[in-house]
């Protein structure tokens, strides 16, 4: 019922074979097309199905790279059934993937979708590596205990983040409730405002820097100012530009070992292609990367 229409025919980008066999690829895309946490605009169950449209349209030579990342190969899955049986059900089917492709020794792009699917990743992850980091680009802190009536919503992947990794580093955040805003005060999480980024990107980067161990990044689209993204579950003023964005993942593929990240929350506009041509580019930057960071 809820795969209806969700049909994705391509691979990212169009990749012929060579470039897009599992074999031969180390990034490994895997769509998960579930958004039944939202709590707002719904529509991120087809995220994933408009960015790899999307991604049909973006140009294979990275010119700030000056490097054609798709040759570390890219290998697209099917997408992710999603089951109506409760996030914490979809949560395992997501880990158990998640951790084949750990065991595969592939580098995991996980392309959603509401940020709950996070939370198997996560715990993928923790199975595979002792200490990890993990940074967050979002509007939201995520940080509540339990939101509607699940601790597996969007609204509280952050806070599971907290107990399952090593660190947490937050960027761009502008919305959290007074909740929250305790539970910040006795934390060890690292949480840098999106005013606080206005006039440099200097706390930011300083934040990524100071980052030990491997990190895993998180990355949900309404980080982006809502005049740029406005195709997202919960759009939000005042958030971070393209250069800034882009800036920030390039500092943190240089400074760390980066094992895997997710691009969640794009929910599609009809009709409105920009915001879905962004997410499928910015994705091939970071693919971009971390073939940079290999090479
Ligand atoms: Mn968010």
């Amino acid at each position: 019922m809820i795969a209806e229409g969700l049909a994705i025919p391509q691979n990212f980008a169009g990749l012929p074979p060579d470039f897009s066999r599992w074999e031969d690829s180390h990034v490994v895309i895997l769509p998960v097309p579930y958004d039944l946490t939202t709590s707002y605009q719904s529509g991120g169950r087809f995220g994933p199905q408009a960015i790899l449209e999307a991604s049909l349209q973006v140009e294979l030579y990275d010119d700030e790279l000056e490097t054609e990342p798709y040759e570390i190969g890219i290998h697209t899955l099917p997408p992710l059934e999603p089951t109506v049986a409760g996030p914490e059900v979809m949560s395992g089917k997501i880990q158990s993937v998640v951790e084949d492709l750990l065991e595969a020794k592939k580098f995991p792009l996980i392309i959603g979708g509401d940020h709950s699917i996070t939370i198997g990743v996560l715990k993928a992850f923790a199975k595979r590596y002792k200490k990890f980091s993990v940074l967050q680009l979002d509007a939201h802190a995520d940080l509540r205990d339990s939101y509607h009536g699940t601790t597996y919503s969007h609204a509280c992947v952050a806070r599971r983040a907290t107990e399952i990794v090593s660190s947490l580093t937050q960027i761009g955040i502008r919305n959290y409730s007074a909740e929250e805003a305790e539970f910040l005060e006795g934390s060890q999480v690292k949480l840098i405002p999106a005013r606080d980024l206005q006039s440099s990107l200097e706390p930011a980067l300083k934040a990524i820097d100071s980052i030990k161990h491997p990190l895993y990044i998180t990355l949900d689209v309404d980080v982006f100012d809502s005049s740029i993204m406005p195709a997202t579950g919960t759009p939000e003023p005042g958030g971070l530009d393209w250069y800034a964005v882009i800036a920030l993942l390039r500092r943190a593929f240089e400074k760390h070992e980066v094992v895997g990240c997710d691009v969640v929350e794009l929910a599609p506009i009809g009709g409105m292609k920009a915001p879905d041509f962004l997410v499928a580019k910015l994705i091939y930057k970071m693919i971009g990367y971390l073939y940079k960071a290999k090479s």
